[in-house]
């Protein structure tokens, strides 16, 4: 009996080690009411669509990843994004959204490219008022074209009509801002597995791992092996 009660712990604790890192791995952590994400921009056309762009650094349209003169883009999903670097940081411009509503409690969106500030930002109104805003991480030489996942709690303002504007006001280095993929959704992001609850575990269990929140990188399997390893392209061109 002992043995098996042994045996029954150990199973337990590898039950629960497995539990933690599929909740990792697939970033449950909403415990919301299970609503669907819904898809604000996902930039895979060939123009811009209904949202308005302004200047040149945004191009005609969603560029298809890496334009000339730039470090390797990656990081963005699909096979477009949008990317400021058009004629490279020295043109500036905005594209604007259509008005939309907030319909879920966060807003979540992959970002690169310049790291200032009111100058190569994402930025979400309400009412003409700027009330959430995002950068690049990427002040200095050097750096990555990488875009990162981020995310905006934004429960506050449901119901409410929003806009979002995507800036770039910069010309020096790190002139330029990446955008891609920009949802709506109940879950948080990855990473805060610390505000975990009990149930938030058992519902990232109950639902299979959901793959549309894998940023890939884009096709080359030997890009893919670098993405796993943490290492990334930074040679310029
Ligand atoms: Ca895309």
């Amino acid at each position: 009996m002992k043995n098996i009660a042994f045996t029954v712990a150990v199973l337990k604790t590898r039950i629960l080690a497995g539990v933690a890192a599929g909740f990792m791995l697939i970033g449950h952590a909403s415990g919301a009411e299970g609503r669907p994400d819904t898809v604000i921009a996902d930039f895979e056309g060939t123009n811009y669509g209904a949202w308005t762009v302004t200047g040149e650094a945004f191009g005609a349209g969603p560029a298809e990843g890496t334009l000339p003169g730039q470090m390797a883009v990656d990081g963005f999903l699909g096979k477009r994004l949008v990317n400021s670097f058009h004629k490279g940081d020295g043109t500036t411009g905005q594209l604007t959204s259509p008005p939309f509503k907030v319909e879920r409690s966060y807003i979540r969106f992959l970002i690169g490219g310049g790291g200032f500030a009111g100058k190569t930002c994402m930025n979400l109104l309400i009412d003409g008022k700027m009330v959430r805003t995002a950068t690049g991480p990427n002040t200095q030489p050097g750096g990555s074209e990488h875009l990162g996942l981020q995310s905006w709690d934004v429960h506050e303002f449901a119901g409410r009509t929003a806009v979002l504007e995507i800036v770039d006001q910069a010309t020096g280095g790190w002139g330029h801002i990446n955008v891609d993929q920009i949802i709506q959704t109940d879950h948080r992001l990855p990473g805060l597995i610390k505000e975990a609850t009990p149930d938030d575990i058992q519902e990232a269990v109950s639902e299979p791992a959901r793959q549309e929140w894998r940023p890939q990188a884009r096709d080359a399997p030997d890009r893919q092996r670098e993405n796993r390893t943490g290492v990334r392209d930074r040679v310029g061109r």
